[in-house]
């Protein structure tokens, strides 16, 4: 059978995982198990433990002995790459395995899992070079008995919490830049989808990484999420997630004014200008929207469109909408899957509901889809809808997309900027003018121009206002997770004060 045509099938029975500390598999023992129904065909999957709070202070105590006595904080930067590439490496081997179970807890297709597979192993990689590359500063001008340094210094013990959109990218974008910069991890998944983190701690041991330094205790956010983020024993926190929960987070961490990292909630404009290639523009808006069932934080989810072409881009986005291939995730051929949660679905069709309420016109989808087991939604478009809808001021994280015409250039960057949020925005047109002006003002951490939703580990992600703080991946994301400090180097014999 080729993997990459024929569906594949369920698993015959579910997985069961352990955690994971201080370089040791534990089997859950008498703690809760937290059953993972697929949510595309409601079989259970995967059996993942739900760690305690002792867990987690055993966790936070070997990454903290793990960073204190420097086994790996003390090694080069050459040392770390090593291990980094060899990570790379395991994780290719097991491409195949990790899609699968990204595909069966979250909900998305095959082929895209294998993609974020591929992308996550690019990560790996660059990381390894930032590792090498990384530097601080000398200042050679503070006079001839003066020498100053600056260095860049890991941070320390980083809590890392994820979210269950992209369980295995999101991972990737953050683990090995805390790893380049020489940092320990205690990593909490998304309760929904925990089996990626906890394979690439097997992955990563293999590679040679020291013990304590990438712990996973899987559990909830309530419990070990939320424990994470207050305890005493973590210097930094990287959350990714909702902006509310975001908002907790930083109160939690003042309890030791722990750093903080944020990646939050977006409401992300999609501008296409009437000189833009509309058909070009049609296809990628309506993979901005609703790629990943539009459960990413840059998902391109509102549409402002220049009035004198609006209806007809509806028409050419209504017809693109309609033709998406929804469906079982293990088939190839799909290109949206399942909602990953419950929770999720009813929130994303509640907005529908809502925008039907509140006057919008559906112009296509506007329903879930039966195939007979999971939870689905028709990609759905909203035509006349305003400004003050619920539709196109909230994230819905999901796809649904509103339109919201505009006329000339301070239009649309002011309907673009009128949110809290500033994750991301995508450009469409042909004029050079329009789109440097337009990427210039518009209040987001990524601008695409005639694309969306794409990029690597050399470009930095984060985002402006309420979508978040700090930035991730890139040369810019592993300074995240170092300080600084500055040296004063007297030479020669000093000069006394004293008589
Ligand atoms: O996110 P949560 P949910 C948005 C999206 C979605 C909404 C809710 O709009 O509809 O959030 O999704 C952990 N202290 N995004 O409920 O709750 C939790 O266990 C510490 C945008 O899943 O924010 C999980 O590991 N941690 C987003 C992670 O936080 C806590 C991606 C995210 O869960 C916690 C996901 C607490 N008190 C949802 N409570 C993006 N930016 O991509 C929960 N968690």
């Amino acid at each position: 059978m080729n993997e990459k045509t024929s569906k594949l099938a369920l698993p015959s029975e579910p997985r069961t995982f352990g955690f994971f500390v201080d370089g040791e598999h534990i089997e859950a023992g008498n703690r809760v198990v937290l059953e993972r129904a697929s949510p595309a065909h409601d079989v259970c999957v995967t059996r993942i433990p739900c760690c305690t709070r002792e867990d987690l202070d055993k966790a936070v105590e070997a990454a903290r002995t793990a960073f204190d006595n420097r086994r790996w904080s003390g090694l080069s930067g050459g040392e770390r790459a090593s291990v980094l590439l060899k990570a790379a490496a395991g994780i290719r081997e097991r491409i195949d395995e990790i899609a699968y179970f990204e595909t069966l807890e979250n909900g998305k297709p095959i082929s895209q899992a294998r993609g974020e597979v591929e992308g996550g192993i690019g990560m790996f990689e660059y990381a390894a070079g930032v590792a090498r590359a990384l530097h601080g500063d000398s200042f050679n001008n503070l006079g001839d008995r003066m020498f100053g340094l600056v260095t860049r210094e890991p941070i320390g013990v980083v809590g890392l919490i994820t979210p269950w959109n992209f369980p295995f990218y999101i991972l990737c974008e953050r683990v090995p830049f805390i790893l380049a910069a020489g940092c320990t991890i205690v990593a909490k998944p998304s309760e929904e989808t925990s089996a990626s983190g906890l394979i690439l701690a097997e992955i990563l041991k293999e590679a040679g990484l020291p013990a304590g330094v990438y712990n996973v205790v899987p559990g909830t956010g309530n419990e070990i999420g939320q424990a994470i983020t207050e305890h005493a024993g973590i210097d930094m926190v990287s959350f990714t997630g909702s902006t509310a929960v975001g908002r907790s987070v930083v109160h939690a961490a003042a309890g030791n004014f722990k750093k903080l990292g944020l990646e939050l909630g977006g409401k992300n404009p999609q501008i296409v200008f009437a000189d833009a290639d509309l058909k070009d523009a049609a296809d990628g808006v309506a993979f901005g929207v609703a790629f990943n069932g539009g459960q990413c934080c840059v998902s391109g989810s509102v549409l402002v469109v220049e009035r004198s072409v609006a209806d007809e881009f509806e028409a050419l986005l209504a017809d693109k909408l309609s033709k998406i291939v929804v469906g079982d995730p293990l088939d190839p051929a799909t290109q949206v899957g399942a909602i990953t949660t419950e929770a999720q679905n009813t929130k994303i069709l509640n907005y529908i509901d809502a925008g039907k309420k509140e006057g919008a016109k559906l112009v296509c989808g506007g329903s879930a889809l039966d195939f007979g087991a999971g939870r689905f939604v028709a990609p759905t478009l909203f035509s006349e809808v305003t400004k003050k809808m619920s539709i196109a001021r909230e994230e819905i994280f999901g796809p649904v997309l509103g339109v919201l015409p505009f006329d000339g250039m301070e239009e649309a960057v002011r309907i673009a900027n009128d949110t809290e949020y500033g994750l991301a925005a995508s450009i469409w047109t042909k004029n050079i003018d329009k789109a440097t002006q337009v990427s210039r003002r518009v209040q987001a951490g990524r601008v695409w121009v005639n694309c969306t939703i794409t990029g690597g580990p050399e470009l930095p992600i984060g985002g402006f206002k309420q979508s978040g703080w700090g930035r991730e991946t890139s040369i810019y994301g592993i300074e995240e997770y170092t300080q600084i400090k500055s040296v004063h180097i007297e030479l020669g014999k000093r000069n006394h004060w004293i008589g």
